[in-house]
C-alpha cells in the first residue's frame, strides 16, 4: 500500500466505498490521516466499520459540517454532475478529489520513479497493460494501477533496480481525471476521443475537454503521446506542441511497426497497431531501446474480455470482447473478420452478438463493417433500437437475452465463422458490469457446446 507523511494528520471525508474508497481509507488511516467514510449503501459502510472499527467515523459529507477537512475524497462512479456533494464541499471551501490526487500528494515522499499517465475513450487497458509488460519485460520495476481495476493507493511503493527507477503505469478514466489536479506525469497518452459516458457530461466538449486537462498538469519538459485518428485528439495535441520542448510531443499511429504486426498473437487489428505504438513510444521516452521492447510484444498476453477466443468448436471460434462498451470500440472487432469470398452467406463470416445500455442513437461507426456481418443477435435495452438499424444490411435474430443469442448464434454458424460478443453497449441493464457479462458469454458458450443447456 502507498501511504505519505504529506497525508498525515490532514482531515479527509471519503465518499465510495468499493474498489477506490476501500484502498484510500486503508492508505490514508496507514499514513496517520483521520477518516470520515461513507457509502450509500448500508453493506460496504458495515464492512469497514469490521475492518476499522472506531479508527472511522462514518458521515454522509453531504450532510456533515466539514470544516477543518482537507479534502473529500470522491470515488469515480460517483456522478459528480448530479451529486450534491460538489455543492456541499464547495460551502466549506473543501477540495472535491480523487484517489489519484492523493497518490499525487504522496509523490514527493516515495522512492525516486517515474508515472505513466494513459487515456483515451478506447485502448487504455490494453495499452496500460502493455507498457507495464514491456517495461517489466527489459528488466524496469513498474506497477499498473488506475482504472484498469487496481486502485493506485493499494499497490506497494517501487523501489528502484539498479537498471531504473520505478514505472507507475496508471489507466486514467476521464471521472478520475475529473478529481485529480496535480498529477504531472513523466509521460502522458492520450489515445483517443470519440463520444462515450454523456450521462457524465453536459456535451461531447466538456467530456473531450475532461481527457485535455491530464495535459496542462505536466512540466513542459514532460512527454506525451497522441494518437491521430480524430479531430479532438489533435487539437489537444497541438495545444501542447505549443508549449512543450522540441522532441516532447510524439503521435502514433502504428505505420512503422506494420510489418511486425502479424508476430504479436494478442495485439492483431487495427487499434492494437495504435495501442502498440503508443506504448513502444511511451518506453521510447522512458530510455527503453527497441532491442529491449520488440521481444516483450510478442510475448504480450492481452486482457481478458478484449478479444479473447473463448472456444473452438467444429471450426467456429467463439471470441468475447465485452469490453467493447461503445460503437467505437466494437468496430475494430468487426473489421477483424472480414468476409472470405466462397464462404457461406455470402461470404461473411461473424455472428455478432450486440446490444446492452446503449450509450447513443446509432451505429455509425461500426456501419462500414457491416459486410462482415452473417447474422446479428441483438440483446438487451438497445436490441428493439438496433434490431431496426441492422434489418436493411443483415440478418437480425432479436435473442433478447444472452443466452438465447449464443444459442441461436451456434445453430447458425457453419466453419470458419466466428460467434462475437462486441456489444457497443454497457452492461448494466442485464450484468453488474462487463467482467460479469463476458464471464457470463464464457460460461454459456462452455455449457451450450458441452449440449448441458436445454
Ligand atoms: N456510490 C455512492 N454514492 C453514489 C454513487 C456511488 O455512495 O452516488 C458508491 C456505491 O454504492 C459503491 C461505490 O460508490 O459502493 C462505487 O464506486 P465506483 O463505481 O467508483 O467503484 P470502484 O470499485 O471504486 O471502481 C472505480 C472505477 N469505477 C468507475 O469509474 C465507474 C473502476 O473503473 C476502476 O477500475 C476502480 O475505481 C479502480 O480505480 C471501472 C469502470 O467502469 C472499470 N470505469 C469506466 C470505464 O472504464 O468506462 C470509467
Ligand atoms: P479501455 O480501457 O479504454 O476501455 P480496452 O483496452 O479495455 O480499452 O479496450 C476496450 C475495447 O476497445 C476492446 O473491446 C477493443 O476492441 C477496443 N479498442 C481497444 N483499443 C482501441 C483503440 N485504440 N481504438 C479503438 N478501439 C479500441
Amino acid at each position: 500500500m502507498i501511504t505519505s507523511p504529506a497525508l498525515s494528520g490532514k482531515r479527509y471525508a471519503v465518499l465510495g466505498l468499493a474498489r477506490t474508497g476501500k484502498a484510500a481509507v486503508r492508505a490514508l488511516l496507514a499514513s496517520g490521516a483521520q477518516v470520515s467514510a461513507w457509502d450509500n449503501r448500508e453493506e460496504p459502510r458495515q464492512m469497514l466499520l469490521a475492518a476499522h472499527g472506531d479508527r472511522i467515523e462514518l458521515a454522509d459529507p453531504v450532510i456533515a459540517d466539514l470544516t477543518g477537512f482537507d479534502g473529500v475524497v470522491v470515488s469515480p462512479g460517483v456522478p459528480l454532475n448530479r451529486h450534491p456533494i460538489a455543492e456541499a464541499a464547495a460551502r466549506y471551501g473543501v477540495p472535491v478529489i480523487g484517489d489519484i490526487e492523493l497518490f499525487a500528494l504522496a509523490r514527493p515522499s516515495l522512492p525516486p520513479h517515474r508515472v505513466v499517465g494513459i487515456t483515451g475513450t478506447n485502448g487504455k487497458s490494453t495499452t496500460t497493460a502493455l507498457v507495464h509488460h514491456l517495461l517489466m519485460s527489459a528488466g524496469v520495476p513498474s506497477r499498473m494501477g488506475g482504472n484498469i481495476g487496481l486502485p493506485v493507493l493499494g499497490q506497494d511503493p517501487l523501489v528502484p533496480n539498479d537498471k531504473a527507477n520505478g514505472v507507475y503505469a496508471l489507466e486514467l478514466s476521464s471521472y478520475q481525471i475529473d478529481l485529480t489536479f496535480s498529477l504531472a506525469c513523466d509521460v502522458a497518452v492520450l489515445l483517443n476521443i470519440t463520444p462515450d459516458h454523456l450521462d457524465r457530461y453536459g456535451s461531447f466538449e466538456d467530456y473531450a475537454a475532461s481527457k485535455a486537462r491530464l495535459f496542462p498538469m505536466q512540466h513542459p519538459e514532460q512527454h506525451a503521446v497522441f494518437g491521430m485518428r480524430d479531430g479532438e485528439t489533435l487539437a489537444v495535441a497541438a495545444r501542447e506542441e505549443v508549449r512543450r520542448g522540441p522532441g516532447k510531443v510524439h503521435f502514433v499511429d502504428g505505420g512503422n511497426l506494420l510489418a511486425a504486426q502479424a508476430q504479436w498473437p494478442s495485439l492483431q487489428g487495427p487499434h492494437n497497431l495504435q495501442n502498440a505504438a503508443a506504448a513502444v513510444a511511451v518506453v521510447e521516452a522512458l530510455g527503453l531501446t527497441e532491442a529491449e521492447w520488440l521481444p516483450g510484444l510478442a510475448s504480450f498476453k492481452g486482457l481478458p474480455h478484449r478479444m479473447e477466443r473463448v472456444a473452438e468448436a467444429d471450426g467456429v471460434l467463439f471470441i468475447n470482447d465485452s469490453k467493447a462498451t461503445n460503437p467505437a470500440s466494437a468496430a475494430p472487432a468487426l473489421a477483424a473478420f472480414p468476409a472470405q469470398a466462397g464462404h457461406a452467406h455470402g461470404g461473411r463470416r461473424i455472428h455478432w452478438i450486440v446490444g446492452g445500455l446503449p450509450k447513443g442513437d446509432d451505429l455509425d461507426e461500426c456501419a462500414p463493417w457491416f459486410s462482415n456481418v452473417a447474422a446479428a443477435y441483438v440483446i438487451g435495452d438497445a436490441g428493439p433500437r438496433f434490431a431496426q438499424l441492422l434489418e436493411p444490411y443483415v440478418p437480425v435474430w432479436r435473442s433478447e437475452m444472452m443466452c438465447e443469442a449464443i444459442r441461436q448464434a451456434i445453430a447458425d454458424a457453419v466453419p470458419g465463422d466466428v460467434v462475437l460478443l462486441s456489444p457497443a453497449c454497457a452492461s448494466f441493464d442485464q450484468f453488474r458490469d462487463y467482467e460479469a457479462r463476458g464471464d457470463s458469454f464464457r460460461q454459456l458458450v462452455g455449457a451450450l457446446l458441452a449440449g448441458e443447456t436445454s
